[in-house]
């Protein structure tokens, strides 16, 4: 049984991350975020019978107290501002979470305990402009101010690991989702759309570039790919994702299909939610961790259309 310090725990990832951990027979620590409104309701399944604790903490503070008192062997940093669009809104603060976070942690650890392992949420978003397929030699290229803070961030954890032999590693992760996705992302609204239509719920359903591809995965799958990075013999980086992708049409008319609706009647497009700046195509080979650390994407792309239309459709009704 080893200690486990999770930033992010509230989250999409934080939540399977936990169920993992748990299920493994580990002692974890989650960092939550005061809120005037209830935060925990992806893990509250979790809370009766397991054993975790949840403290407050705010990437925007750094986290020497915590890292001090619960002496943790590993540090999983999931936490940030993760919307792309919303990173154009507030840049400077998607730079302190995102960029400075991970700094503030790294600094901790080099001053506390060297010992402790880390891992860095790295995005695929740090790719940008660089065309697909992506691999962990292909040039960073971010064109939001999303990417370049995890950009910084990648590069801190890489610059630690060299310049004082730390255990730090990036999971380059591409976009993963499931039926506990934040409702602002792309996959989310248009599924919920999509059965609140059905259901008489809702009357249309706005969105931005319908052009842009992206490598969907499940969440599940790619925080066990987290877990395994953590436990290989050395620190290193890695590509986490199906090889495959998708544009958000595509993406769009499956869904509407599978539940029998026309979506030329009731998709429309509003500049609002489109981006001054857009990626227009991920896809990550993921050779190198299948290699090293034997891991694959399991859920299929329809899978995950699937398990998402099913909960929604019981949240729903
Ligand atoms: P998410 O659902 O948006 O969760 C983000 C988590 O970070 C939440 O628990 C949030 O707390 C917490 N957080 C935000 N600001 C914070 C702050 N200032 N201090 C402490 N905690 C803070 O994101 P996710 O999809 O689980 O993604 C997990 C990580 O992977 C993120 O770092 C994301 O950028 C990265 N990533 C995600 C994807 C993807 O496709 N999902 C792909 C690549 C990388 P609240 O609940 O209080 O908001
Ligand atoms: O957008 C297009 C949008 O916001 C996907 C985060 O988890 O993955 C995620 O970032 C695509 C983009 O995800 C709408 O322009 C069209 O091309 O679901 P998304 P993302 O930007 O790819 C990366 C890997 C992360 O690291 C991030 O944390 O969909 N799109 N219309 C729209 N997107 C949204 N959100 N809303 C729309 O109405």
């Amino acid at each position: 049984m080893a200690k486990y310090l999770v930033t992010g725990i509230t989250g999409q990832d934080g939540s399977y991350m936990l169920e993992l951990l748990l299920e493994k027979g580990h002692e974890v620590y989650g960092i939550i975020r005061r809120s005037s409104t209830l935060i925990t309701s992806r893990i509250d399944h979790l809370r009766s019978g397991q054993k975790f604790n949840l403290i407050f903490g705010d990437l925007s503070e750094g986290i020497d107290n915590l890292v001090y008192d619960i002496k943790p062997d590993f540090i999983i940093n999931l936490a940030s501002m993760s919307h792309v669009r919303v990173s154009f809104d507030i840049p400077v603060y998607t730079l302190d979470i995102n960029a400075v976070g991970p700094a503030r942690i790294l600094e901790s650890i080099r001053k506390i305990d060297k010992t402790i392992r880390y891992y860095q949420a790295s995005s695929s978003e740090m790719f940008g402009l660089s065309p697909p397929p992506q691999n962990e030699d292909t040039p960073f290229l971010p064109c939001s101010p999303y990417g370049v803070a995890k950009l910084a961030a990648y590069w801190l954890t890489k610059t630690y690991r060299d310049a004082y032999n730390m255990f730090a590693s990036n999971g380059i992760l591409f976009n993963h989702e499931s039926k506990r996705r934040g409702e602002t992302f792309v996959t989310k609204k248009i599924v919920r759309a999509a059965v609140r239509i059905k259901l008489g719920k809702q009357e249309d359903l706005v969105l931005g570039n319908l052009e842009a591809k992206r490598d969907w995965g499940h969440s599940r799958d790619y925080c066990d790919a987290i877990y395994r990075i953590l436990q290989h013999d050395k620190p290193d980086d890695f590509i986490v994702a199906t090889g495959d992708h998708y544009s958000v049409k595509e993406f769009l008319v499956k869904v509407f299909e599978k539940l029998d609706l026309d979506w030329k009647k009731y998709v429309k497009y509003d500049a609002k939610y489109s981006r001054p700046k857009e990626v227009p195509a991920l896809m990550g080979d993921p050779r190198k961790i299948k290699r090293i650390l034997g891991w694959e994407s399991q859920v299929t792309f329809e899978e995950l259309i699937n398990e998402m239309i099913t909960c929604i459709m019981e949240e729903e009704q």
